[in-house]
Order: C-alpha cells, then sequence, then structure tokens
C-alpha cells in the first residue's frame, strides 16, 4: 500500500473541501477503505448503509468510494443523481465470480430455486435474483424463505454456507465463488493472534472460510463488528475481516485495543481509491457509472424485497 505523505494529504483533503462545496456532493466511503480516503468522506459505512444514507442527503452528486457494484446499488437507490468512481477499475473480484450467462443456465438448472443474491455481485445478477441479501441480514433473508423451497445463493459459498450453518437449512445451493481477501486469512493466523492476547475476543466475518469462522467468538459484517466493539466490555479485539474497518474502529474505541489478524486481509481493489482520485473525480465529474433503466428496475426490486424482510 502507498504510505501517503502528510503534508500533500492535508493539502489534498483541504482541495477536496472547497470541491464538495462547488460540486454539492456528498463523498461515501466503505468501511474498507484507504484511512485517509475514510476520512474525508461524509458517509463511512457498508454498502448499503453508504446508498441509503446518500439518499436521505439533498446532494447533486454523489461520489462512492469503494468498489464498482457499490457504485451500482448507490445509483439504483439514487436514480436521478450522477453517482462517480474515483477509479473505474475498482471492482470486486468475487462479484465478478457470478456472470449473468452463468446464472441464467443455472436458473435453468434449478428452475424452482428461489434466487438470494449476496450484494457482492453486479446489478445485472440482482436483477436476475428474487432477493438480494447482505452479509449483515443473509440469515434473516434465508428465513425468510419457505422452508420446502430451494434456494440458490449466489455468489459467496462462505456466506451461503454460513447461513445454511446457522438457519440449518439443507436445501441451498452454493455457488462456488468467494472473496480472495477473506479467505487469504487463515487458522493459523488467528491462532497466532490469540497466543499473543489470549484475552482477545475474535471477531471475523462469514465471508471466511468455514474452518476460521469457527474458531471465533463472534461472526458478523462491518457495521454488526462496529457495534459488537462498541458494546462489549472486553478491552482487546482480533478482527478477521480486510483491515481497513480497523482505522473506525480505532477511531471510535480509542481505550480499546484493535488487532488486525493478518496484513494479508488487504483488498487490493479497495485501495485503488487514493485521496489524488478522489480530487481528480470531483474536478473533472467522472467516472459516472450507469444502470441500464430495464435492469435497474429489477435490480432495485430484488434490494426492496429484501428491505421488507430483512
Ligand atoms: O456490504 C458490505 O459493505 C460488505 C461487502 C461487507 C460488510 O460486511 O460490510
Ligand atoms: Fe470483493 Fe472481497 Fe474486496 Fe470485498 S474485500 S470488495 S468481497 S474482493
Amino acid at each position: 500500500m502507498v504510505v501517503p505523505d502528510p503534508q500533500a494529504a492535508e493539502a489534498l483533503a483541504e482541495r477536496i473541501g472547497a470541491l464538495r462545496r462547488q460540486r454539492r456532493a456528498v463523498i461515501l466511503a466503505h468501511n474498507y477503505q484507504r484511512p485517509e480516503v475514510q476520512d474525508v468522506a461524509d458517509i463511512v459505512g457498508d454498502s448499503l448503509a453508504m446508498a441509503r444514507e446518500a439518499a436521505k442527503t439533498d446532494a447533486q452528486t454523489i461520489v462512492l468510494c469503494g468498489v464498482h457494484f457499490m457504485a451500482e446499488t448507490a445509483k439504483l437507490l439514487n436514480p436521478d443523481r450522477p453517482v462517480l468512481v474515483p477509479d473505474p477499475n475498482a471492482g470486486c473480484p468475487m462479484a465478478d465470480m457470478t456472470a449473468p450467462r452463468e446464472l441464467a443456465e443455472a436458473k435453468r438448472q434449478h428452475p424452482e430455486a428461489t434466487v438470494v443474491a449476496y450484494v457482492n455481485s453486479s446489478a445485472r445478477v440482482k436483477a436476475m435474483a428474487d432477493i438480494c441479501c447482505t452479509s449483515a441480514n443473509a440469515v434473516r433473508v434465508v428465513e425468510s424463505i419457505p422452508a420446502e423451497k430451494p434456494i440458490l445463493f449466489v455468489p459467496d459459498v462462505s456466506l451461503g454456507e454460513y447461513a445454511a450453518e446457522v438457519t440449518g437449512r439443507e436445501n441451498i445451493i452454493l455457488w462456488p465463488g468467494f472473496c480472495p481477501t477473506h479467505h487469504h486469512i487463515l487458522a493459523e493466523h488467528l491462532q497466532a493472534r490469540r497466543r499473543e492476547h489470549p484475552d482477545a475476543e475474535v471477531l471475523v466475518h462469514p465471508e471466511c472460510t468455514r474452518e476460521v469462522r469457527h474458531m471465533a467468538d463472534f461472526i458478523g459484517s462491518t457495521s454488526q463488528m462496529l457495534r459488537h466493539v462498541r458494546e462489549s466490555p472486553k478491552r482487546t479485539f482480533i478482527i478477521g475481516t480486510e483491515f481497513g474497518v480497523c482505522h473506525t474502529l480505532r477511531k471510535e474505541n480509542p481505550e480499546k485495543e484493535i488487532i488486525q489478524v493478518s496484513s494479508l486481509a488487504d483488498c487490493p481493489d479497495m485501495k485503488l481509491t487514493t485521496l489524488q482520485k478522489v480530487t481528480w473525480s470531483l474536478e473533472e465529474m467522472e467516472h459516472e457509472v450507469h444502470v441500464p433503466k430495464d435492469v435497474a428496475d429489477d435490480a432495485r426490486r430484488a434490494i426492496e424485497r429484501m428491505l421488507e424482510v430483512a
């Protein structure tokens, strides 16, 4: 990761502040963004929180610091305003593991299945799903589907497997997608951190492998981890997710010790967004994200169904 020069970062942050006022923009940053990008954002959160909070603002432009599917989600919930991404190359390898044509084929093979799409999927895939879910509500979404109905869960095998474990559902067909960053977190990393901090509580994301999940004290999304650390009486926490979230955890809990599980828990796509690119994005009003209207209408319906049940 490029370490920013603090003076240059300060000058860029000031320039971003001036451009934000001039453009009447709101800046959203995902919990996995670089610390200095989180610090210039108006809203820091998970993908759904960012999209929903943006909808409440009267900003004319939305700048989304995250990856492509998050910008699409922000566009789905804010169809009348431009949504800009500072780096159009920032994608999500897991979202790319379900191509619409592959899903169409799987739906033909399982015509009776309810398709659940994790938000980490393209708008086209969401549009082909019956309902979406996030890592915070996957269990509730699965529980909302009648027990006799098979479920085709895309794209994350780990989140789908986790929801199956918690609900006891056996009729979930899992897609073989995964997050390379979360699968870089190994059982031996957790063991090593636990030896160093025997009193710590271990929190992991449901995108982690089953072996890692089974070693944790708490399994949850980034928003759930943030709440858990805020409310827990413990003093030390080992964090098993992309390490960007450690920035907010430390800011919110200065008296607590936040331990990153492994330096490998780094999402290169998330780190493509830099302060310089946020500045350019506001200067040039680029790169605008578009979702075709027919796709957007169907994808929004799948998100709205999720919001009704979870
Ligand atoms: O929904 C999100 O933003 C993701 C991808 C993870 C999380 O746990 O917040
Ligand atoms: Fe995708 Fe994993 Fe990066 Fe999240 S951390 S954007 S799931 S590759």
